[in-house]
């Protein structure tokens, strides 16, 4: 599984922020930051859904640390398994990178350490193991679709 394949375990869960600077963010270093604690609401297309209470950063505060552009359209976010999604940026500044479950780190109970939540964005695109988070300016002829990649690719982050 890709999570494993860097040998420094802290680096290969770190989250990289692209905006006009870039940081590289290890979970010790997001739990520094000032922490907000909000219900989440997991919905898969299926018609699964469930609830938590998530624990992490806001969206702004870590877009604002790599100087994100103001005429940010969309965030494109990573996971370590190549998964990939591309949120519109009014919905994703609702958001946070969470690091805790119901208390609970998310190691606790995944493969995973960090996973992008916001209210509205569907289930498929609240991904789990995020590896960088790139703040974009589409043009309004570039579909953000064309930019996800939403087949499960790790059967362990699904
Ligand atoms: N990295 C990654 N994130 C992912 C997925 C995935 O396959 N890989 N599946 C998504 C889908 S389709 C859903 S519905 C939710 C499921 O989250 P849950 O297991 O917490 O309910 O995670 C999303 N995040
Ligand atoms: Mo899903």
């Amino acid at each position: 599984m890709s999570h494993a394949r860097c040998s420094d375990p802290e680096v290969s869960r770190s989250v990289r922020f692209i905006g006009r600077t870039e940081r590289e963010y290890r979970p010790a270093d997001l739990r520094r930051l000032e922490r907000v604690e909000r219900t989440g609401v997991i919905e898969c297309a299926s018609g699964e859904r469930s609830t938590a209470r998530f624990t992490g950063v806001t969206v702004p505060r870590l877009l604002d640390a790599v100087d994100a552009d103001p005429e940010t359209t969309h965030l494109r976010l990573e996971a370590r398994d190549g998964y990939r999604v591309c949120v519109p940026i009014r919905d994703a500044l609702d958001g946070l990178v969470a690091y805790a479950q119901d208390g609970r780190p998310l190691a606790v109970d995944s493969p995973y350490r960090t996973r992008f939540v916001a209210p509205g964005v569907d289930g498929e695109r609240l991904v789990k193991g995020l590896a960088r988070v790139e703040a974009l300016g589409l043009d309004a002829d570039v579909d953000p679709d064309s930019l996800e990649n939403i087949a499960p690719i790790d059967p362990s982050f699904g």
